[in-house]
This record gives C-alpha cells, sequence and structure tokens, in this order.
C-alpha cells in the first residue's frame, strides 16, 4: 500500500483538525486526502429547552477566534424567528463589532497562523538591519521601519534562538527549501509578527467600549445592549465614540501599512501558488454588512450568491429556508440521523446524535472507507438538481463582489494581479485564497468609518434608540415559529437555524464556514474543500509536509466552529 502521511494537529489554535494524504506510490504526490475533526462539542444540544433569547450567550461559546459571529447568528435566528427588527443604530453597531472582529481575525490569522508557513524565522536571523531597513520603507511608509528598529527586533529573535528554543517559533520547518523569501523579508514579517500582537490589544478595545467585553461581547435579541447617552459615563458617550473613531483608524493604518504590503512581498517570492490549490471551484456567501435595516438584502456590502465551476457570469440565487437546498450529510461522520444515514437533512430538521465507530485512540491511521471526522458535510443543490460542495470565506466574497460589479473589489484585485504579474485565474489558488484575505480586511475597514457616520448622524438628529423591546415578552410570540440567521463570517458563510416551541428552543443547528470547508466526503463521495485543495499536491518532503500546511491554512481553519 502506499505511503500515507498524517498531520494532527495541523492548526495552530482552535480545535483539532488531522489531515491525512494518501500519497501516490513514488510517495511524492497527494493523491487523495482525508480531513477529519477529532473532537467533539455538542452545543447544538445544550441549547434544546432553552429560553431563546439567551441562546446567543451558549451559542457564541462555539468559538474564541470569531468571538461574536455566533452571538450574531443567534440573535438574527431569534429576531427572524420572532419577527423583531433591531433599530439602525443597533445595525450599525453590529456592524461595527463584526467589521473590528474581521480586522482583528485576518490579520492574526496571516501573522500568528498563516504567515510562517511562508517566513522562515531563523533565516531572519541573518538579516542585515540597513537592507531590511531599505526594504522595508520600499515596501511601505509604516513609521517603524529603522536600521535600530530591526535590529532590536533581531536581537530579540537571537535571544530567543540562544535560549536553545524558538518560544512561539518552535516546531517550524526551518531550513525547508520551500522557503524563499530573502532574510530581510523574513525579518520583515517577524517584526510585524510581533507587531500585531501589542496593536491587537488597542483593537480588542471597540468591541469592549460597544459590547462590554472581548473576546465574547455582550449582545441582546431585538438591538445591541450598549445605551447611547452622550450625557452619561456608563453609556456610549462622546467619549467613547471617539475612542472608537482612534481604533477605527489604528486598524486601517495597520492594515494600509502593513497588512496588505507584507501579502504583496510575500506573494511575489510565491507565484507557484497561485496554481495549485483551488479545490472545489465553487463558492457560496450569504450575503452581509446591511447599512440601514436587517431586511434589505439589497443595501448589503457583501452580496449572497454561489458561483459554480468558477463561472462569475451565472451567479445562483440561493434560498437558507428551502428544505432541498442546502442539507447536511454524516455518511462519513460519527453521527446517526433517524432517517439513515445516507439522507441529508436541511437544518431544521437537522440531528445531532453522537456515534464514534472509529478507533480508539491514540491510533495511526483512520479508517477512511468508514466515517471518519466528527464534522457534518453540508452541501448546496443547484437549480439542476445536482448537489456541490462549496467553498466559503474571503475568497467567495471577493469573487462575488467582483462578479457584481463592485468597484473598490474590481479595483483592489485588478492592481493586485498587475502588481504580481498574474492572470485572473491565480485567484483560483491558495495565493488566491490568501491574497483574497487581505484585499476584503482592507475593504472591510474602510467601509467602517461609513457606519460610524451613519451612527453618529443618527445620534445628532436625536435617535439614541439601541433595543426594539415590542416582541420580547413571550407572551406574544407564536405557539411555533422557525428562523434562520445568517451573516457572513471571517472565515465564511455562517448560519443558525432555529426552531422555537411554546416559547422553547426545539431545535438548534449550526452550519459554520468551517464546516463548509472541512467536512468529510458526502453520500456520493464528494470531497469537501480541504480535501479536494490538496489533491495534486507534490510534497518535498513527506516527513515535514509544508505544503499541506500552506493550503490547509489559507481556509484559516477553526475545528471549534466546525464541529460546535
Ligand atoms: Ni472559530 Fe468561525 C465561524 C469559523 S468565522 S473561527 O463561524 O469557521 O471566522
Ligand atoms: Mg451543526
Amino acid at each position: 500500500m502506499s505511503h500515507r502521511v498524517v498531520i494532527d494537529p495541523i492548526t495552530r489554535i482552535e480545535g483539532h483538525l488531522r489531515i491525512e494524504a494518501q500519497m501516490d506510490k513514488a510517495g511524492k504526490t497527494i493523491q487523495s486526502a482525508y480531513s477529519s475533526g477529532t473532537m467533539v462539542r455538542g452545543i447544538e444540544m445544550i441549547l434544546r429547552g432553552r429560553d431563546p433569547r439567551d441562546a446567543w450567550a451558549f451559542a457564541q461559546r462555539i468559538c474564541g477566534v470569531c468571538t461574536l459571529v455566533h452571538g450574531i447568528a443567534s440573535v438574527r435566528a431569534v429576531e427572524d424567528a420572532l419577527s423583531y427588527t433591531p433599530p439602525p443604530n443597533a445595525q450599525l453597531i453590529r456592524n461595527l463589532m463584526i467589521a473590528a472582529q474581521y480586522v482583528h481575525d485576518h490579520v492574526m490569522h496571516f501573522y500568528l497562523l498563516h504567515a510562517l508557513d511562508w517566513v522562515d524565522v531563523v533565516s531572519a536571523l541573518n538579516a542585515n538591519p540597513k537592507e531590511t531597513s531599505e526594504l522595508a520603507q520600499s515596501l511601505s511608509h509604516y513609521p517603524k521601519s529603522s536600521p535600530g528598529y530591526f535590529a532590536d527586533m533581531q536581537r530579540k529573535l537571537k535571544h530567543f534562538a540562544q535560549e536553545g528554543q524558538l518560544g512561539i517559533f518552535a516546531q517550524g520547518y526551518w531550513g525547508h527549501p520551500a522557503y524563499k523569501l530573502p532574510p530581510e523579508a523574513n525579518l520583515i514579517a517577524v517584526s510585524h509578527y510581533l507587531e500585531a500582537l501589542a496593536w491587537q490589544r488597542e483593537v480588542a478595545k471597540l468591541h469592549t467600549i460597544l459590547g462590554g467585553k472581548n473576546p465574547h461581547p455582550n449582545f441582546l435579541v431585538g438591538g445591541v445592549p450598549c445605551a447611547i447617552d452622550l450625557n452619561s459615563d456608563s453609556a456610549l458617550n462622546a467619549k467613547r465614540l471617539a475612542q472608537v473613531q482612534d481604533i477605527i483608524t489604528l486598524m486601517r493604518d495597520f492594515v494600509d501599512q502593513v497588512y496588505v504590503p507584507d501579502t504583496l512581498a510575500i506573494a511575489g517570492f510565491y507565484k507557484d501558488w497561485a496554481r495549485q490549490g483551488e479545490g472545489l471551484g465553487n463558492f457560496m456567501t450569504y450575503g452581509d454588512f446591511p447599512e440601514m435595516g436587517r431586511d434589505d438584502p439589497s443595501s448589503f456590502l457583501v452580496p449572497s450568491g454561489v458561483i459554480l465551476n468558477r463561472d462569475l457570469n451565472n451567479i445562483y440565487d440561493l434560498d437558507l429556508n428551502a428544505a432541498d437546498q442546502i442539507q447536511e450529510y454524516v455518511s462519513r461522520s460519527w453521527y446517526n440521523y433517524s432517517s439513515g444515514k445516507d439522507k441529508g437533512l436541511h437544518p431544521y430538521d437537522g440531528e445531532t446524535e453522537l456515534s464514534y465507530t472509529g478507533p480508539t485512540p491514540p491510533y495511526k491511521q483512520l479508517d477512511t472507507d468508514k466515517e471518519y471526522s466528527w464534522v457534518k458535510s453540508p452541501r448546496w443543490k443547484g437549480p439542476d438538481g445536482s448537489i456541490h460542495a462549496v467553498e466559503v470565506g474571503p475568497l467567495a466574497r471577493v469573487l462575488m463582489l467582483y462578479a457584481n460589479g463592485h468597484e473598490q473589489t474590481q479595483d483592489m484585485v485588478d492592481y493586485t494581479l498587475k502588481t504580481l504579474e498574474l492572470p485572473i485565474d491565480a485567484l483560483f489558488s491558495t495565493l488566491g485564497r490568501t491574497a483574497a484575505r487581505t484585499l476584503e480586511t482592507k475593504l472591510i475597514a474602510d467601509a467602517m468609518p461609513m457606519w460610524y457616520d451613519n451612527l453618529i448622524a443618527n445620534i445628532k438628529a436625536g435617535d439614541t434608540k439601541t433595543f426594539n423591546e415590542e416582541r420580547w415578552e413571550p407572551s406574544t410570540w407564536p405557539k411555533q415559529a422557525k428562523g434562520v440567521g445568517y451573516m457572513e463570517a471571517p472565515r465564511g458563510a455562517l448560519a443558525h437555524w432555529i426552531v422555537i416551541e411554546d416559547g422553547k428552543i426545539a431545535n438548534y443547528q449550526a452550519v459554520a464556514p468551517s464546516t463548509w470547508h472541512a467536512g468529510p466526503r458526502d453520500a456520493n463521495g464528494q470531497a469537501g474543500a480541504y480535501e479536494a485543495a490538496l489533491k495534486g499536491h507534490v510534497l518535498h518532503d513527506p516527513k515535514q509536509p509544508l505544503e499541506v500546511l500552506r493550503t490547509i491554512h489559507s481556509f484559516a481553519p477553526c475545528l471549534a466552529c466546525a464541529v460546535h
């Protein structure tokens, strides 16, 4: 039998993702890959029987990385089921909080969780600080780029290395020949890794101002719990609003001066990664960022739709309520369905019944002809009846915006491709996915002042309402109700489906972006996004499978979300 390469865990944080890659006879090329979520959590079960107004506080604990998105999806699901309309200020505050989450999360993912797949920390020790400074200044106006600054950063790094361990940088594949950056570029990136750590402390304060804390800020069905009162010390007042504005500026500066130029500079050395790692070629967005109200998708910054087989000229509509469109399969997952394992279920009728049939840990290899994951396999059925695995997330959103003629997106994409001298097809790749994440961070950060200004304009016009209480009392609810709360989370389309009976949660099902990506094969044997993207990768050294890390990390895997 040919060799199988196993990486477990492949994620630097947030859960346990195991990749098993079946190599060809020569042992160099991945023939087929298997993605396994090796932990289970059961938050959907914990939610049953509870008051729907409390659901967000439990659902939000699905993840500590995308710290607020499950709270938002949850309050939106309850609002959809019970016909609450949050007031415009609440919507704008939510937009600002979601956007801050994106900027925070994408920057941290790039530097802390993905950059070291491209950046050789040990090589940075050989950089010349003066040449590093010249290179940095040629890339950006970021003020921290003097020879002295880089000499200091290098001293810090040398200190780690001399202690006999690289601390937070331990256990990399340093010296692997697939690392292509010159020492000076490596030193810039490692310095920005450390800068990003300090920067995020300030960024997190936006959530503490608008939601009381970070991670896991507070929400409220029907609005936001943050009161606006310019004359109160304990509400959102002029001082706090000014602070929010300063944080938005801090975020945008870091994106413009550090994240975007670093991405472009690093990408220039890795253009071969613009030709591999695509995977499915199918993309889906649910849409998000309403300018005014929840029920007006025409005002969404990110539109919704499905792209099949890279065809940007045909965008399919999607209906999250249609029983036959989105379904989850468990044919290869450790769950049972009462109607049998090969049937898909729409989330309103979804079931979460654990049924582990895998080997007893620790094990060498999974039997991937049987069930092999705690992640379910969501699929979308198109108008012609065919069932598709799809990619969600930054690349899907950038493609959707591009296809819809969104001007800033088209300008950014065209500029990036021109700078890197790459064709449009380059987007469908590992590099394209990582670059799309950077570009959408800029897009969303740049949209924040608009939502901020709209909020200020409302307040100035005398509207300080942040909560709509008219449907608060369960006596006003129907006996039975169901609803879907959807959003664009940093890793992609996220939705929670809720069924309410007699004022309590009768069923609650979440499908996270990483569920779409990490799921195993479905009843028809179709691979999920991670599995498809790895096929054909050539490993320079199967003992140091850096190539697998690059493509899997380009999706920003989060198994806490995927299994929930
Ligand atoms: Ni835990 Fe999250 C969600 C995922 S969004 S990180 O939902 O997947 O970035
Ligand atoms: Mg689920």
